[in-house]
C-alpha cells in the first residue's frame, strides 16, 4: 500500500511547483491536482521549451505518467481547450495520460462575470483575482448550486446550465454600470464541454484509493501557495480553495492517514501577484532588481509581482499547517548578483517583537526585522552539484534550514529541469 506524497507552495504561490512536480515526476506513476483551477500558472522547462500549465497537472509531458484532475478542482472547458490545443504539438496520448474527476466542477461564463463585477465593485479593496471565475465557482459548489462534470453527460445538463445561468444573470444585473453579454462567451463555452465529453473522465477516489492498493506512487500538485490558502491565507485576499496538505484529502478522496510526504515549495526571496499585506514587500529599487532578475510577472494574467526578502514567520507558519517534511528552495539564482541578502526573521507590531502574523493583518503596520546575510555574488546557474556551490550560499541554505527546522533537499539554480541541485 502506497500513500500519496504532497507537493505545494509555502508563500503566495509562483515558487515553482510546476518545475520541480516536472523534476520529480520520473519517480511517480500518477500526478494529480487537488484544488484550483485555472487561476494557475505552471511553468515547466526543458529541452528549450517554456510551457506554462493551469488545469492540466505538470506530470502531462512523461508519456508514462497518468495525470489525474481531482475532485476539488475547478475547469474552465475553454481554457481547458486551449491548453489541450497547446499540447497537440508533443503528440501527448491525453486520452490515456489524462483522467478528470466527475466530480470537478465547471467555471461557467458567467462565473467568470461575477468574478469581473465583484472585483469592480470592490474598487480599491478588490482581491485582484486572475478573474477566472474561481470565487464564485466554489461559491456554487459550497451553495450546492454548482455543475460538475459528471453532470455533462446526463440528459439534464442544459437545463441546470440554463438555470444557473439565469440565476447569475439576475445577481449581474445588481451590479450598477456592469455590461455583459452572455450569449457571446457560450458557443466557446459549449466547444469545450464537447471537447471535455471526448475525454476521460473517471471516479477519481476510487481510482486513486485503488492505486495506492497497488503500490503506486502518487503525487499530489498544489496550486497557489500556503498563504492563500482560504482558511490559512491572508484573508480576504486569497484564493477560495484549500491550498495546504489538507487540501489533498477532501480534493482528491485521500484519507489523512494515507498522506506521505510533504514537499514544500519556497523561494529563496519571496513573491506576491494581486493585493493583500505582504510584510517584506520591497518598493524599492532592490524590489525592483529582483522583479527583473526573477522574471516576475504573472504567468496567468502577465501582472508584474511584487518582491521582497523571504519571510520566516510566515515561512514557519505555513510549514506548521503543511505538516512539510521537506523542502525545495527555488530561484536562488535570482539573488546571484546581491551583496546583501535580507531575512526577516520577527515582525515588529505595535512597538512588539512576534513572530507569528496576528489575525487583524490588514489593517495593521507591519515592520519586519531583518537579519543580513553576505550574498554569493557569484553565477550558480551551471552548478550541477550542490557541493561546488560557493560557500555563502551553502551559508544561507543551513541558516534556513536551522531556523525553518526541515531540511532543504532541492535547491534549484535556474528554471531548466537540469538546474536543480540535490542537497542530501
Ligand atoms: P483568484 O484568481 O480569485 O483565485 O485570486 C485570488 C488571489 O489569489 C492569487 N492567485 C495567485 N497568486 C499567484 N499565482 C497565481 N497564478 C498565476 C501565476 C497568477 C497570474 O502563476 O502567476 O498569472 O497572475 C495565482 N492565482 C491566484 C491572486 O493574485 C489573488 O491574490
Ligand atoms: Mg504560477
Amino acid at each position: 500500500m502506497s500513500k500519496v506524497d504532497v507537493l505545494l507552495g509555502l508563500q503566495w504561490g509562483d515558487e515553482g511547483k510546476g518545475k520541480i512536480v516536472d523534476v520529480l515526476t520520473p519517480k511517480y506513476d500518477i500526478i494529480a491536482r487537488f484544488q484550483g483551477g485555472p487561476n494557475a500558472g505552471h511553468t515547466l522547462e526543458f529541452d528549450g521549451i517554456k510551457h506554462v500549465l493551469h488545469t492540466i497537472p505538470s506530470g502531462i509531458f512523461r508519456k508514462d505518467t497518468l495525470n489525474i484532475v481531482g475532485n476539488g478542482v475547478v475547469i474552465d472547458p475553454v481554457i481547458f481547450q486551449k491548453e489541450i490545443e497547446n499540447l497537440a504539438q508533443f503528440d501527448l496520448p491525453i486520452k490515456e495520460t489524462l483522467l478528470i474527476s466527475n466530480k470537478a466542477h465547471l467555471i461557467l461564463p458567467t462565473h467568470r462575470l461575477l468574478d469581473a463585477a465583484s472585483e469592480q465593485a470592490k474598487g480599491k479593496s478588490k482581491i485582484g483575482s486572475t478573474l477566472k471565475g474561481i470565487g464564485p465557482t466554489y461559491m456554487d459548489k459550497t451553495g450546492r448550486n454548482g455543475i460538475r462534470v459528471g453532470d455533462i453527460f446526463t440528459p439534464t445538463f442544459q437545463e441546470k446550465y440554463d438555470s444557473l445561468k439565469e440565476k447569475h444573470k439576475g445577481m449581474l444585473d445588481h451590479y450598477e454600470g456592469f455590461e455583459y453579454n452572455v450569449e457571446e462567451l457560450e458557443t466557446a463555452f459549449f466547444e469545450g464541454i464537447e471537447l471535455l465529453r471526448s475525454l476521460t473522465t473517471i471516479d477519481s477516489e476510487h481510482y486513486i484509493n485503488q492505486a495506492m492498493k497497488e503500490g503506486k506512487s502518487i503525487l499530489a500538485e498544489g496550486a497557489q501557495g500556503t498563504l492563500l490558502d482560504i482558511d490559512f491565507g491572508s484573508y480576504p485576499f486569497v484564493t477560495s480553495s484549500n491550498t495546504i496538505t489538507a487540501g489533498t484529502c477532501t480534493g482528491l478522496g485521500v484519507a489523512p492517514t494515507k498522506i506521505g510526504d510533504v514537499i514544500g515549495i519556497f523561494k529563496a526571496y519571496c513573491t506576491r501577484v494581486g493585493s493583500g499585506p505582504f510584510p517584506t514587500e520591497l518598493h524599492d529599487e532592490v524590489g525592483e532588481e529582483i522583479r527583473k532578475a526573477g522574471g516576475e510577472f504573472g504567468a496567468t494574467t502577465g501582472r508584474p509581482r511584487r518582491c521582497g526578502w523571504i519571510d520566516l514567520p510566515a515561512l514557519k507558519y505555513a510549514i506548521m499547517i503543511n505538516g512539510a517534511s521537506e523542502l525545495s528552495m527555488m530561484k536562488s539564482d535570482v539573488l546571484d548578483e546581491f551583496e546583501e541578502i535580507k531575512v526577516c526573521t520577527h515582525y515588529l507590531i505595535d512597538g512588539k517583537k512576534v513572530d507569528y502574523l496576528p489575525f487583524d493583518i490588514t489593517d495593521i503596520e507591519i515592520e519586519p526585522i531583518y537579519e543580513s546575510i553576505k550574498g554569493w555574488n557569484t553565477d550558480t546557474t551551471k552548478l550541477t552539484s550542490f557541493a561546488d556551490a560557493p560557500k555563502e550560499l551553502k551559508d544561507y541554505v543551513h541558516y534556513l534550514e536551522k531556523h525553518l527546522e526541515v531540511p532543504i533537499a532541492t535547491v534549484s539554480v535556474g528554471p531548466d529541469r537540469s538546474q536543480t541541485l540535490n542537497n542530501r
